[in-house]
């Protein structure tokens, strides 16, 4: 099955204070993917909690939060063919050391809480977060 879909890209704070949103954002619309929205966030801690709840049970919970919250993160709607299995593509596996070099979290991502972008993992979960982030009015 194929067709558009959106998902979710969320540059994270690590990514964001070393000035490397441009460089992600070049190589995601390099690769095809049509730019929808975007903004800049800080989230608070109770956001974060929301946004991370399914891993509420997972023992990196905590200090997941408490990263993300550290810095400013800057999530935007993407579009394209397969958009959610493409994106997962592009950035790599969840640890920076496993990435290929090319992909943004092996050129980008510190270690495994560090890793510089989130995508979303299903259609169903990118409509989900992209309703998190933003409002009707703003999903153009
Ligand atoms: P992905 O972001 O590749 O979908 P998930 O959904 O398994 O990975 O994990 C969500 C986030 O939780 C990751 N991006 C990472 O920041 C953090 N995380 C996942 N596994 C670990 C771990 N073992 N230790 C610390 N943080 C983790």
């Amino acid at each position: 099955m194929s067709g558009i879909e959106r998902t979710l890209l969320m540059v994270k704070p690590d990514a964001a204070a070393r000035n490397l949103t441009g460089e992600i954002l070049r190589r995601v619309e390099e690769a095809g993917f049509r730019l929808l929205a975007i903004r800049m966030v800080r989230l608070r801690k109770e956001e974060a909690e929301s946004f991370y709840a399914v891993h509420r049970e997972r023992e990196f919970f905590a200090p997941l939060v408490e990263y993300v919250v550290s810095g400013s993160v800057v999530p935007m709607v993407l579009e394209k063919e397969n958009a959610v299995r493409a994106l997962r593509d592009l950035i790599g596996p969840t640890k920076p050391a496993d990435a290929k070099k090319g992909s943004i979290r092996g050129d980008f991502g510190l270690d495994v809480q560090r890793n510089a972008v989130h995508a979303s993992d299903s259609p169903e979960t990118a409509a989900r977060e992209i309703a998190f982030f933003f409002s009707e009015r703003e999903r153009v």
